[in-house]
Formats: structure tokens, C-alpha cells, sequence
């Protein structure tokens, strides 16, 4: 079946020919202890980590005591998180001590979803899920099992298994958070910028929440900046932290950002606000772009989004003056508008023609963070289809990321061809994708189903297995790679701090004795220690620095980066006008159409983040749970007194999918024609034992729409109506 096609050096020779020895353990020793506290009994010891309460892995200080972690503190030479560790990142604690955490492999014997589990021992549970992807892959060719891996250091592993086994279908949390901002910025600069905001004059933030959704080390740097004199200007339908700490708010019409950007460049070309030399050296489109943005002018502007004539035009005439120290920030999340590539891309170009970009303040090009890859041959299936079950439905989709709502939707129509088999690891996709009932479909469309989760998620609630994994305070990953603006370009690592408290089993450990046991352990021939040695073949300071500080800088290039090189793009140049978009049929520059209208009584519901939670995941931590006990609608006074509901009120909210119930809170915090709550409360699973029977579930009301460039999903295209729930 499995032929080894242009495998000409095998794993164990790789790792051979790099003179190291296979053979180690799967977890290597405790992390050696940076600091022994000077007190007499000696039992206080220090330990480097990375957090792992959010994706941006701030260098952290644990503090054992007797083998039991008493504090998590920054780790202050980790520039990256300029020395923080958020509310979130001290909650790590309760997250590794959380009593619901798993303990026990667990096999369903009720229906699924009902709730009834066995415990089994961890060889029989590898034997089963072995069995079974054997099973799919006979049945339904490789590619009929699905592969689903969120952010964290051991995805590579579920990638790397997923295409030994022999699919092409993995899917991200990535296609439901920012692919289409990658989109939009790589075919504008030829890769995604990072934004140095610390040097930053002037920064107009829209569809980003800095101040709540923190992204290090801008958060920190954007309040450095502001110290410093930068002017921020919030775009935003809700008055989020960000847009309180801002010297101005507008509370734009939500899914109007593109009109007020193109109108911006209507300005700065108008006025000639821009550098005409920087321009003609690195883009190209200009005299396109010039042409286009002449209809868009700041009054039509100021008619879709309902911020003021004057104002558009301050704004642009503020931003050209601190250029190129001046950034439309590039945002992170954009799972918002099925037009988001295009939104995105509006704002790129209005970057593009500042010269916000490779230069101090603006936009940043990617630097060398010096960390190697570590290659694998998988083996050619010729039973498999052509491609991806998400294949041609969109014609810009990341081939390596999909889109979990275009493969869901393939999954229920069992077209082109049926998965029947789902490896879900680290991921929620039963909170976090929007249109839970589809999801709930899938997992029943499913002949076998497992998780590796720390909690009974509402994803783990609906498998067939379910599997325990350590907390990142127990376990060791691979080295990653981080880059934050000028901060730095660095490398961390994680070692456990403490022994694991149960018999759980890392991804890594979990994947290689499947991989075993279907004969393909040759694709997984080495231990974490010998993976990272590979990682960082070409940084041999890297372990020593990393055993002293926590963290390895490369001392790389940070600006003038492109000095003397040609972008990666059709043009070679910065693309104002994309060539390669009107081949492939799309709008070569952004063309604004408005958002569907909102009907009378009914709202827009819009997602964002709490400083104090992390998607769906940290719900259910006891110290977070005290800050942010259930979640609520935001709906604004006008709208509330139309319908005679008051704070505290509960209500439905019902979309052309779903509905919840959920208490309100009335608060000029949020447009008259928009809604808000938070994600991760409602949950199916009854294994979240604190937010049992507390507020609502988002992801029943979302629809599941995308973005038709990435297929990235569009979470901002509900309109929903509420309506007060008369008390029984
Ligand atoms: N309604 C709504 N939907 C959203 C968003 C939103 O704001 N609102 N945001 C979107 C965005 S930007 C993103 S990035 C995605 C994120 O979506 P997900 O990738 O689903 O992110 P999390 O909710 O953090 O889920 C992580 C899962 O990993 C588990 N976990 C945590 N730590 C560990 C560990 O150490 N090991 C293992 N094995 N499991 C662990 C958690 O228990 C949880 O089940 O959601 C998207 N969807
Ligand atoms: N505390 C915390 N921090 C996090 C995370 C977390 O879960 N918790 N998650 C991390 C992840 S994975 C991500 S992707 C990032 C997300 O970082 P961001 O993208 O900055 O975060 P969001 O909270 O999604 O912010 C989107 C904002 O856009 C607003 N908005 C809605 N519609 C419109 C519109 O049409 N126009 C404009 N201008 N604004 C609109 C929303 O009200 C919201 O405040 O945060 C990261 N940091
Ligand atoms: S931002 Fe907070 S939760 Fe995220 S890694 Fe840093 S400390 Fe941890
Ligand atoms: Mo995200």
C-alpha cells in the first residue's frame, strides 16, 4: 500500500548523521533549576518555562516549594513580554491544580454526547485508537481521517503524524482566527508584518483590542509608545479597554472599516501627503490605486460608517504627518466579515502607500529567529484522492491550514469523498466554531473519535476517546520560535517544573506509540531531547543561554531589511494593485460594499476577547472564574428601553441558526445596533464542574459564513434578534 516515495535517508539516519544517539527517554530530566533560594531547608527551587495560558509563551519564573508550584512569576530577561505575566499567566496554577482535570484515559459506552465513560488503561486505549485510524484508512483511503491541532509547541507532531498516516486533512485553530489578515498582508508586502509599535508616532487600531486581547509585546509597548507621545485612534463598535485608553473612539458602524481606509488613501493621494520617490522605488499600482480610490471620497465614507467628514480627514492628514513612524495596526483576529482578505488588505495599503514599512515605527518584515526545522519524508499513498476535502471552494485557502467550516460542511455532505475519522488535539472546536449543531453533526458523522485534552472540553465530550495530557508545567516540548517587533527574535523552551500529577501522556508520547504500532515509528524515531538538539543545529549557544536566562536572542536585523532585496510577489514590489487577484477573478485593490442592513429591533453580534479569559478554555479555572463568573449580552440603553429590559434580565437570543438564553447588561459601552458576549460558557460537557448551568453558548448563535478569499470563518455576519424572557 504505503510506498517510501523519495525517502533516501530514513529518521534514525538523520538523527545518525547529526551524531546523536537514539534512545533517550521520552521526557527528558527536570529542567535544570536557574536559582536555589538561599533558605535553610532548601526546598524552594526556580524553574524557567514558557506560559501556555494564550499562544504568545511569556517567559515565565515558576517557584516550587516541596514539588508543588506556589507562584508564577515573569521571567524579567524575557523581552519579548517586556517582563509581564497576565492575570491569565498567574492563573496557570489553578489551571495545573484544577481538580477536573483528566486523570484517566476514557472510552464512551453511553451515546455519544450522553456522557458515560470508562476508564482504561493507557495500552488499551493506544491499541484502540491504532485500530481504528488502521480501520478508517483501509475503509476510506488515508484521507478519510481528519487531523484538528490548536496552537502549542507539539502541533508539529500532529502535522508530522497526520501526513505520515497519510492525509491532507489537518485544520488549525488558525482558519477561525487569522487567516484572512494573513491573506490580505502577504499579498500586499509578500509576507505578514510584525508592527513596531514602541516606536510608533500615531496608531489608528481597528478591529483589535489591544488593551484586552493581548498580543505581546505590543500591549505593553502600545502604553510605552503612548507615554512616549503616540497618538492611538480606536476603531471600534464597543468602548473596550483600548478605546478607554485612547485619545479617541469611534464607535464605527461594524463591517464599514474597507470604506473608511479607502478614504484615508482618497486623502493622502489627493493631497499628495505621500513619498513619491519611496512609492515609485517599492510598489507597484499606484497610478490604479490613485484611479480607484478617487469615488471614495471622506463624505461617502462618512455616510457608511458613521464616523464625521472632519474627522476622516484629520485623521488622514495626522497619519501622513507622523509617517512613516505611523501604522494602521495590521490587527490579529479577523474571522469577521466574509470580505475580511479585502478589509485587511485596505488596511495593508494604506501602509503600502505611507511607507509604513522595514523602518522604525511602522510595519516590520519577519526576521531571522535562526531555530531549523526538522524534515520528514511521509510516504506516497496512491489510494488517496487528489486534495484536501476543502480543496477549490475558495480560491486563496492557506493548503496547509484549510478552513474548519469549509471541511466541516464536507464532513456532513460526505463530498468529495468521506472523513470518518476525527484526531482532535488541543483544540475546541465545539466552542469555538461557530454553529454548534453542524459540529455537534460531525462528531456524530464520526466512526471514531479522539481527544487529548487537560479537561473534559465540550469537544472531548463528544469522542469516543478521550485522552489525558500534562499540563505544560509537566511536560517538555520543543524549542519554538518567537518573534515580537523590535523586541526580539528568540527561542524558548519548556521543561517540566514539577512531575506530572497523574498518568497523563504528552501528544508527542501519545503519536509515537500509534505510529508504532501502525509500523510507522520510523517517522518518529527520537526523543523531545534529540528533536530539539536538531532544532537547534545552527545555534550552538542557544541550550546554554537557554539553561541561563530562559530564553536565546538572535541578534538579527530588525529594520532595512528589504534594502537591496526583491519582495516575494508577483511584482517583485509591494502590491498596490494585485495582478495575480484579477487573474484568479477577485478585485485587484479592495471594492467596498456595505454590510447587510441591521432590521429593525435586531442587532449585529459581534466576539471579542476579556483580558481575563482565553477563548473557551480558561472558563473553568477556579482564580478566572472569580473574575468573570458567566457570560453577557452587551446591549445599549436605547435598545434595552424599546424592549423594557433592564440589567440583569435574562434574554433570547435567537439567529437564523441557533439560540441562547443569556442575562443582560445594559451598557452604553456598545452600539445602538450591535450586540456582545463573551465565548466559553454554556457548555455541553459536565465535566466543567464551575460553569456548569452558567450563561449561554455563543457558538449555537454564530453563523458559520467565511470569508470567500481564505475561507477563514466570518463571526461577524449574525444578526440576531433579543427578546426579554417573561419569568415562569
Ligand atoms: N465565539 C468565538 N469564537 C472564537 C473566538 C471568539 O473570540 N469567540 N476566537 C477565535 C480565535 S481568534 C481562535 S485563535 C480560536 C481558538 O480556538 P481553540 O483553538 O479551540 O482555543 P481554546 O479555546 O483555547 O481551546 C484550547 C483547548 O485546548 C485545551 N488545552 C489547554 N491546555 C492544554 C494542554 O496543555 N494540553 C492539551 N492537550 N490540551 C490543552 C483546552 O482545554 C481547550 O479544550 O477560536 C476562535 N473562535
Ligand atoms: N486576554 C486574551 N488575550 C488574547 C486572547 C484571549 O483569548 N484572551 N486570544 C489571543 C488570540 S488567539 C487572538 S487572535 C488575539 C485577538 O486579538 P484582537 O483581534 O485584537 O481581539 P478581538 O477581541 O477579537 O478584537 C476585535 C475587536 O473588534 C471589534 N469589532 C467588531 N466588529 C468590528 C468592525 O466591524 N470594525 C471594527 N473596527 N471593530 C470591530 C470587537 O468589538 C473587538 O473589540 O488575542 C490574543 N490575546
Ligand atoms: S499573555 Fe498572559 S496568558 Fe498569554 S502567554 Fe503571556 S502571561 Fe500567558
Ligand atoms: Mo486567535
Amino acid at each position: 500500500m504505503a510506498s517510501n516515495k523519495g525517502a533516501s535517508l530514513s529518521r534514525r539516519d538523520f538523527f545518525k548523521a547529526s551524531g546523536l544517539a537514539v534512545g533517550g527517554g521520552l521526557l527528558g530530566g527536570l529542567a535544570p533549576s536557574v536559582a536555589k533560594a538561599a533558605v535553610p531547608d532548601s526546598k524552594w527551587e526556580s524553574h524557567f518555562s514558557a506560559c501556555d495560558m494564550c499562544f504568545n509563551k511569556c517567559g515565565l519564573v515558576a517557584r516550587v516549594r516541596d514539588g508543588v508550584v506556589t507562584k508564577l512569576d515573569p521571567n524579567p530577561k524575557f523581552l519579548k513580554s517586556r517582563g509581564m505575566l497576565c492575570a491569565r499567566g498567574n492563573a496557570g496554577i489553578a489551571q495545573l491544580y484544577d481538580p477536573d482535570r483528566l486523570k484517566h484515559p476514557l472510552i464512551r459506552v453511553g451515546d455519544r454526547g450522553e456522557g458515560k465513560w470508562q476508564r482504561i488503561p493507557w495500552d488499551e486505549a493506544l491499541d484502540m485508537a491504532a485500530r481504528k485510524m488502521q480501520e478508517i484508512r483501509k475503509k476510506y483511503t488515508p484521507c478519510g481521517h481528519l487531523f484538528s491541532a490548536g496552537a502549542d509547541l507539539q502541533t508539529q507532531f500532529v502535522t508530522r503524524f497526520a501526513e505520515v498516516y497519510g492525509s491532507y486533512n489537518i485544520t488549525s485553530h488558525e482558519s477561525l482566527c487569522l487567516l484572512s489578515g494573513t491573506r490580505g498582508f502577504l499579498d500586499t508586502f509578500g509576507e505578514v508584518p510584525f508592527a513596531d509599535v514602541l516606536n510608533s508616532r500615531y496608531v489608528i487600531m481597528a478591529g483589535a483590542n489591544r488593551f484586552e486581547a493581548l498580543v505581546t509585546p505590543d500591549s505593553m509597548d502600545l502604553m510605552t509608545a503612548m507615554k512616549d507621545g503616540c497618538k492611538l485612534v480606536v476603531l471600534d463598535p464597543r468602548f473596550t479597554k483600548t478605546a478607554a485608553l485612547a485619545h479617541e473612539w469611534h464607535p464605527i458602524r461594524p463591517g464599514t472599516d474597507m470604506i473608511f481606509m479607502l478614504a484615508l488613501m482618497h486623502i493622502i493621494i489627493g493631497e499628495k501627503l505621500f513619498d513619491p520617490e519611496w512609492i515609485a522605488e517599492k510598489t507597484s499600482g499606484i497610478e490604479k490605486l490613485t484611479e480607484h480610490v478617487r469615488q471614495y471620497t471622506p463624505q461617502a465614507a462618512a455616510d457608511q460608517c458613521g464616523i464625521p467628514r472632519e474627522d476622516i480627514v484629520r485623521i488622514a492628514r495626522e497619519l501622513a504627518e507622523a509617517a512613516p513612524r505611523s501604522m494602521v495596526y495590521p490587527g490579529r483576529r479577523t474571522s469577521d466579515y466574509e470580505n475580511s482578505t479585502q478589509i485587511r488588505r485596505s488596511f495593508a495599503l494604506v501602509n503600502a502607500l505611507l511607507g509604513n514599512w522595514d523602518r522604525p515605527g511602522g510595519l516590520l518584515a519577519a526576521r531571522q529567529v535562526g531555530l531549523k526545522g526538522v524534515p520528514y519524508d511521509p510516504p506516497w499513498y496512491d489510494e488517496n484522492p487528489d486534495d484536501r476535502v476543502d480543496a477549490h471552494k475558495v480560491p486563496g485557502m492557506f493548503e496547509h491550514e484549510g478552513s474548519f467550516v469549509i471541511t466541516r460542511d464536507a464532513v456532513l455532505k460526505g463530498e468529495p469523498y468521506p472523513i470518518k475519522g476525527w484526531f482532535v488535539y488541543k483544540t475546541n472546536p465545539l466552542v469555538n466554531a461557530p454553529n454548534r449543531k453542524k459540529s455537534i453533526e460531525m462528531a456524530k458523522a464520526m466512526e471514531f473519535m479522539t481527544v487529548v485534552d487537560i479537561t473534559m472540553s465540550d469537544t472531548a465530550w463528544m469522542a469516543d476517546l478521550v485522552l489525558p495530557a500534562p499540563s505544560y508545567l509537566e511536560r517538555q516540548d520543543p524549542c519554538s520560535g518567537l518573534q515580537g517587533s523590535v523586541a526580539c527574535a528568540c527561542v524558548v523552551k519548556r521543561d517540566p517544573v514539577v512531575e506530572p500529577l497523574y498518568k497523563t501522556r504528552p501528544v508527542f508520547d501519545i503519536l509515537k506509540s500509534i505510529a508504532d504500532r501502525l509500523e510507522l515509528g520510523e517517522h518518529f524515531d527520537f526523543s523531545m531531547d534529540e528533536y530539539r538538539d536538531q532544532q537547534l543545529r545552527g545555534l550552538p549557544d542557544a541550550m546554554d543561554a537557554l539553561d541561563r536566562d530562559g530564553v536565546y536572542y538572535n541578534p538579527s536585523k530588525v529594520y532595512g531589511i528589504y534594502d537591496g532585496r526583491i519582495y516575494k510577489t508577483t511584482s517583485h514590489k509591494i502590491e498596490l494593485y494585485n495582478k495575480r487577484y484579477e487573474q484568479m477573478g477577485q478585485d485587484p485593490m479592495p471594492v467596498y460594499t456595505p454590510p447587510s442592513s441591521v432590521p429593525e429591533n435586531h442587532f449585529r453580534l459581534v466576539i471579542g476577547r476579556n483580558a481575563y479569559l482565553t477563548h473557551g478554555s480558561t472558563c473553568n479555572n477556579a482564580m478566572l472564574h472569580e473574575l468573570v463568573p458567566e457570560n453577557e449580552l452587551w446591549l445599549h440603553p436605547s435598545a434595552a428601553t424599546k424592549q423594557g429590559i433592564d440589567t440583569g434580565d435574562t434574554v433570547l437570543v435567537s439567529s437564523a441558526v441557533g439560540q441562547g438564553e443569556i442575562k443582560v447588561r445594559v451598557t452604553e459601552k456598545i452600539r445602538e445596533d450591535t450586540v456582545y458576549m463573551l465565548t466559553g460558557f454554556g457548555p455541553l460537557s459536565k465535566g466543567l464542574s464551575l460553569i456548569q448551568d452558567s450563561g449561554a453558548s455563543i457558538a449555537d448563535i454564530l453563523e458559520d459564513r467565511f470569508d470567500t478569499i481564505s475561507g477563514n470563518a466570518s463571526m461577524h455576519e449574525t444578526i440576531v434578534s433579543v427578546t426579554r424572557k417573561v419569568p415562569a
